[in-house]
């Protein structure tokens, strides 16, 4: 193809070149590699078209008789929002203008916790990016948009083969008056254990850099010492770090006392005391009732001095009645998810909630058509993930018995079909409620909850009782997390752990009882990172390190998906998951201004060696592409 663009250029043509026209000329190289870049393209769409998508085997494309609606977008200036409000007055002066706000303050969290809790994570950048204009023209109003982190960076790099920092930076780019707001597991950063302190710091930095605004830090364990450093590393940024409190049990429960009102408001004053600039409730598993809510919220504002926010989820049916308690109590913000996207178990309906409050004191006042619009665009793009879509129809009182974070319900669901034992879903779920006993009740959240559900499945599959776990003298292999856990690895729970089940677990082992971070000696980067361009044999950014920090051998497989692939972040989700249809024709939008028209003709019957040729046009010329049929 070089040689091919140095014999079509113009100056070559017309002989006017010298010795230095390669040199001159980079245009030849470019051509080359955008044209390689449409091949690879093509022999994506065409290995899914022949082999299926992995991620969607078994499943029947959607029906969908067009791309989901855009809303029409007012021209002119965009209205500044709260990210002009921290660029001008910082962290604090954001937490001081919320305080001085009457109305509730609305964070929306379709763009990630919603899709991670109803469709396990696997919305696509594609779905997202378009629909973020409509978010900072229509509604300027809002507080955040919670977008980024929890599970959705190691999702898209490991099933959508994408980069969320791309993703990252694409959002910044279409809503720049709104703050962008992720979720980190403090110590265990985005991933499912524990990393070294400078691995999360240099994490945090980079995400700082790359426009985030706002980071929700937890743990696993509501174990204040482990949120310290993550928390002064947000701090350090000038990004606004809003600590949050992991809520389980239930206040309102006197039978329950572990985790009570004075558990609650302890912990806040604590993490106002570390430098919080806002204090979140979250309640992973959507446990805090009406009434709890009130109480909770009444003794937060009345206790500490920073704005408080309330994050939440509806796998009852009843988390918005929670909400409207809250904002009753006076909570300064609240999350929820455009209507299309909420219920069971993702947030309450942001819609919904900005209905009710219409004529309320505190009317957070955002356009209401504007919602409705956006959640109609959320709606069809729900459409396409309909594989990934768990089959709960209802709210339900059983999470007040599990007590399942909503963002792991989709997948431990997802995990028992596949292990088999789909039609066990209950013996899981008393299982799960089971082991949360067994290891102390304790508060269960990324990562602390794969590791119970990892314990719940077991049981379930080797039929194994609480009981037996129980018995100091029937022998048990333990998965390795669970060893993980009661030897310290994700930290302290209060209390501790229950002595008994942890000498069966550790045997002779010592746990440990420090900070993780505390003991375990900073990571060579410079090292890690000459090792992780040697996997990939090329250059890797500075976002793509902070990647392969968090995900190693996720990242090394994604880059050499992509590197086989290219960027296929650029085709549409039906594409993407199902191919084409034969005639069907396609606009993909490689970068600005540069788009290929991609039209799928057929694909040929298995050669004697199993190769199928697909045949499609490329910008109107015919191309052919073989792939090895596997079935
Ligand atoms: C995550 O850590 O991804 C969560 O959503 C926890 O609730
Ligand atoms: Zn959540």
């Amino acid at each position: 193809t070089f040689l091919e663009n140095v014999i079509a250029h113009p100056r070559f043509v017309a002989c006017e070149y010298t010795t230095r026209f390669i040199d001159e000329t980079p245009e030849l190289f470019h051509h080359s590699a955008r044209k390689d870049r449409a091949t690879r393209l093509l022999s994506f769409v065409a290995e899914v078209l022949v082999n299926g998508h992995p991620e969607v085997k078994g499943s029947t494309r959607p029906h969908q008789e067009y791309a989901p609606p855009l809303p029409h977008l007012p021209a002119g200036d965009i209205r500044p929002g709260t990210k002009q409000i921290l660029a001008e007055r910082g962290a604090k002066g954001l937490a001081d203008w919320m305080l001085a706000q009457d109305k509730v303050l609305l964070t929306d969290t379709t763009m990630r916790d919603a899709h991670q809790s109803l469709l396990a994570t696997r919305m696509r950048t594609h779905d997202l990016v378009k629909i973020a204009p409509a978010y900072a023209r229509l509604l300027p109003d809002l507080f955040s948009v919670e977008c980024w982190g929890g599970a959705t960076f190691d999702v898209a790099m490991r099933f959508l083969t994408e980069d969320p920092w791309d993703r990252l930076a694409q959002l910044r780019t279409a809503m720049p008056n709104l703050l962008t707001q992720m979720l980190l597991r403090s110590a265990n950063g985005v991933g499912y254990t524990n990393y070294p302190d400078n691995v999360v710091k240099y994490f945090i930095e980079r995400a700082a850099k790359a426009g985030l605004d706002v980071f929700r830090v937890f743990d696993c364990l509501n174990w204040v010492e482990n949120m310290r450093f993550a928390m002064d590393a947000v701090i350090e940024t000038g990004a606004v770090c809003e600590a949050a409190i992991c809520y389980t049990g239930d206040i309102g429960d006197a039978a329950r006392p572990k985790y009570d009102l004075k558990y609650y408001v302890g912990l806040a004053k604590q993490l106002e005391k570390a430098g919080a600039h806002i204090l979140a409730v979250k309640d992973m598993a959507g446990l805090v009732r009406p009434r709890a809510a009130a109480m909770l919220f009444k003794a937060l504002k009345e206790e500490i001095s920073i704005p408080i926010a309330f994050h939440t989820h509806d796998t009852s049916g009843l988390s918005a009645a929670s909400v409207l308690a809250a904002v009753d109590a006076g909570i300064d913000a609240v999350d929820g998810a455009m209507d299309s996207m909420s219920g069971t178990t993702s947030q309450p309906p942001l819609g919904s909630i900005r209905a009710a409050l219409k004529g309320h004191p505190r009317d957070p006042g955002l356009d209401q058509d504007s919602m409705d619009r956006i959640a109609l665009y959320w709606e069809h793009a729900r459409r396409q993930y309909a594989a990934f879509e768990a089959d709960i129809k209802a709210g339900t009182a059983e999470v007040y018995l599990h007590e399942m974070p909503g963002g792991q319900y989709t997948n431990l669901r997802q995990q028992a079909k596949s292990l088999g034992i789909e039609e066990k879903w209950d013996r899981v779920s008393h299982a799960y409620a089971d082991v949360n006993r067994l290891f102390g009740d304790i508060v269960k959240v990324t990562p602390t909850s794969k590791v119970v559900g990892d314990m719940a499945l077991m049981m379930v599959t080797t039929g194994l009782t609480a009981a037996d776990v129980a018995d100091p003298d029937k022998e048990i292999a333990f998965p390795e997390s669970v060893v993980q856990l009661f030897r310290g690895e994700l930290g302290q729970p209060p209390g501790g752990w229950p002595e008994s089940l942890s000498r069966k677990v550790l045997k002779d082992e010592k746990p440990f009882t420090q900070r993780y971070g505390a003991v375990t000696p900073a990571a060579d980067l410079d090292s890690l990172r000459a090792d992780a361009e040697k996997q990939v044999a090329r250059h890797v950014s500075d976002d793509e390190f902070a990647s392969y920090l968090m995900y190693p051998k996720v990242f090394r497989d994604y880059a050499f998906t992509k590197k086989k692939f290219s960027d296929v972040s650029v085709l549409p989700t039906p594409v993407f998951f199902y191919g084409m249809e034969p005639g069907q024709e396609i606009s993909v939008d490689l970068e600005k201004g540069k788009s290929l028209i991609i039209r799928y003709l057929a694909t040929a019957e298995a050669d004697e060696d199993g190769q199928r040729k697909v045949f499609f046009e490329l910008n109107g010329q015919p191309r052919t592409v073989k792939v090895a049929d596997k079935s």
